[in-house]
């Protein structure tokens, strides 16, 4: 088990210089063939809004938020300047709704930072799970295999007996997440693309790890399943979270298509929304639609397009950031029955340029927290909670596809005051980011060669 065990360390460096130098300045954040300029082993894998041409162009707080930790210091000022080097907007004629929505001013992190590849040779892995051992589960998407995977970059075989996935597209084998209850039931549970009579649709299981030399599931139940069934290799959402009060949230997407889009606002449909279920799928007594007959009761909010990173904050209040179209990635803090608008109103617009939306804002829809337009892409999340890093303390740290970067927000009084886009130096797509249980980051790159990173002070 243990035989390639030296961390290479594959980078160190001093972050976040204002003028960061990008060599290649957002070569596929504006237009339809964005993978056309990426390396050949991204070329042929569309996983992301990036590289996958809409086919559908059809349609047309206060203090009392983030509590800062160190109560007795007086905040720092606002950070103040440009923002992070990007391309012109796609949709210049969309103002923000409110100041700092968009286009924050540019940060810099003062502790330098270390990148250690703990381990390398992942098909476009999706994502990372730690167990109570340190040792960390990753999924690949599209072969549909997970292993297990120690601190020393020591790989198991694939853990045998996960049901298949349609592997095609943003589909796969997608997000895992180790059971509130390992100790005692070593129940984990995943998200996948389940291939169905008449399409597919996203299903979470769960099921008891085996562990060992050649480790195993046992008892695999599906305990959700995304409705209604659907032909589509799209916008599978598949992000889980579980709370400290014992749910877990999923989030799910709308399809992409016509077919599918059009349900995003529709409490009839599991497509555009985040879910909340108890851990063996029953639905929460406190779900907010329980009193509507015609919705689905496991709907916690609704109007989303295909959110890939969730988390939660030190009030365990849930964030996800959720790919647009083009020009409309956003940041939303999804709460009890609320409607985030897709796609009626958002930032965005199609890949075609055509419009979407008539506004970016309508009565009775929320806002986004902010949003990025040029997109970047955004896939996996983690609010840092760690003590490695002080400086990072509550601020949002997000996984960026198109943007190759690790993306980080400032947050005060729940809105974004600073942006900084870290280890552009890599030149990878960030598909993942955990905070691991001794405060590091890890980090997954997409590529057929993926790679889990760790992130260090230095
Ligand atoms: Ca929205």
């Amino acid at each position: 088990m243990r035989t390639l065990s030296i961390p290479l360390i594959v980078a160190t460096l001093l972050v976040g210089c204002r003028g960061d130098p990008d060599p290649t300045p957002t070569p596929d954040s504006g237009v339809p063939q964005q993978d056309a300029g990426l390396p050949p082993e991204d070329s042929g894998v569309p996983e992301d809004d990036a590289g996958v041409p809409e086919d559908d162009a059809g349609i047309p707080e206060d203090d009392a938020g983030i509590p800062e930790d160190d109560a007795g210091i007086p905040e720092d000022p606002l950070p103040t300047g440009p923002p992070v080097p990007q391309g012109p907007p796609n949709v210049p004629e969309f103002e923000p709704a409110f100041p700092g929505q968009t286009r924050v001013p540019a940060i810099q992190s003062q502790t330098p930072i270390q990148v250690t590849e703990i381990a390398s040779g992942f098909r476009n892995p999706w994502a990372i799970a730690f167990l109570p051992d340190e040792r960390m589960l990753v999924t690949e998407k599209p072969t549909g295999s997970l292993y297990i995977v120690t601190q020393q970059g020591a790989k198991s075989p694939a853990v045998s007996g996960l049901p298949a996935v349609d592997g095609r597209g943003q589909g796969g084998l997608l997000d895992v997440e180790v059971g509130p209850d390992y100790a005692q039931s070593q129940l984990i549970y995943w998200t996948y693309a389940e291939p169905r009579q008449g399409g597919n649709g996203l299903a979470v299981a769960r099921a008891r790890l085996v562990d060992g030399a050649q480790p195993r599931v046992e008892n695999v139940q599906v305990i959700f399943r995304m409705m209604p069934t659907l032909e589509s290799t799209l916008h599978s959402g598949g992000r889980m979270v579980f709370t400290p009060d014992g749910k877990l949230f999923v989030t799910l997407g709308e399809r992409s298509i016509l077919a599918g889009r059009v349900q995003a606002q529709d409490v009839r449909s599991h497509f555009g929304k985040v879910v909340r279920i108890n851990p063996d799928g029953s639905v929460p007594d406190d779900n907010p639609y329980l009193n509507n007959p015609e919705a689905k009761p496991e709907i916690w909010s609704i109007g989303h397009r295909n959110i890939l990173s969730a988390a939660l904050d030190s009030q365990n209040r849930l964030w996800t950031v959720e790919m647009g179209p083009q020009g409309g990635d956003e940041v939303n803090r999804p709460e009890a029955g609320k409607d985030y608008g897709w796609p009626t109103i958002g930032y965005g617009e199609e890949y075609s340029g055509a419009p979407i939306h008539e506004s970016p804002q309508a009565p009775g829809m929320e806002q986004p927290v902010y949003y990025w337009d040029p997109v970047i892409s955004p896939s996996g999340m983690t609010i840092y909670s760690g003590t490695l890093f002080p400086e990072w303390r509550n601020n949002l740290f997000i996984g960026g596809l198109s943007a190759r970067a690790l993306v980080r927000l400032m947050v005060r009084n729940d809105r974004v005051v600073g942006e900084e886009h870290l280890l552009k130096n890599l030149d990878s797509r960030i598909r993942e980011v955990v905070q691991g249980p001794d405060g590091a980051l890890y980090l997954l790159t997409d590529s057929t060669n993926g790679k889990v990173l760790k992130v260090t002070p230095q």
